[in-house]
């Protein structure tokens, strides 16, 4: 099983770039965002106390995400490896997903860690918000909390993957194939 952690700064092309590789490589992809956004568009109780803090551009409380997640993975025993997109994004999450892993005698690969400018984060989602129709993407002040929650909760992430070498940064300017070769070169040279 090969278990991969996608991680980056909203509009990083997190998303984007899972689209590619799990075509590629046949992983089960795990997106709490689309999770999240899945459970608003069917008006669950977690779907409308989720809209609340995503339509401010914070974060959805730990204990939501990882129960969404251990579900997932509970859900999809037969998979090849799990590609998690936008989970773990706090300290509490990564030590849930390694109990989680554990108790299945598996274990995080490696955290492929997207780096771009904050600039150009303002810009893409600027102009997804044109046309997504997602709230979260529609206003700048809202774009610019997204990104302080990233770098006051989730980049420290980051840091707990590190100390067991697990980490890697990834170029996320250029051409999204560009990208996505970067990418596949760190991946092939673990499998
Ligand atoms: P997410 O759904 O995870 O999305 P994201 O961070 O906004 O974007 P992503 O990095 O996937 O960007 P994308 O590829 O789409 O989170 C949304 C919200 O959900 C969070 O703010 C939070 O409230 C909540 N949430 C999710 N997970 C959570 C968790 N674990 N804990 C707590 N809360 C959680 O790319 C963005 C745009 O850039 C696209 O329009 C794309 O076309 C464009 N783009 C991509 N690559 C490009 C390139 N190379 N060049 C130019 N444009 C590019």
């Amino acid at each position: 099983m090969f278990n991969l952690i996608l991680f980056g700064p909203p509009g990083s092309g997190k998303g984007t770039q899972s689209e590619k590789l799990i075509s590629r490589y046949g992983l089960r992809h795990l997106s709490t965002g689309d999770l999240l956004r899945s459970e608003i568009s069917k008006q669950t109780s977690l779907g409308l106390a989720a809209k609340n803090f995503m339509d401010k551009g914070q974060l959805v409380p730990d204990e939501v995400v990882i129960g969404m997640i251990s579900s997932s993975l509970d859900e999809n025993p037969d998979a090849k490896g799990f590609l998690f997109d936008g989970f773990p994004r706090t300290s509490a999450q990564a030590e849930a997903l390694d109990k989680l892993l554990q108790l299945k005698k598996q274990q995080i690969a490696v955290m492929l860690a997207l780096d771009v400018s904050e600039e150009e984060l303002v810009k893409r989602l600027i102009k997804r918000g044109e046309t997504s129709g997602r709230s979260d993407d529609t206003n700048e002040q809202i774009i610019r909390a997204r990104i302080n929650e990233y770098r006051s909760k989730t980049a420290m992430v980051a840091d707990y993957y590190s100390q067991f070498n697990k980490v890697v940064m990834v170029k996320g300017e250029g051409s999204i194939d560009e990208i996505f070769e970067s990418l596949c070169r760190e991946i092939d040279s673990r499998l």
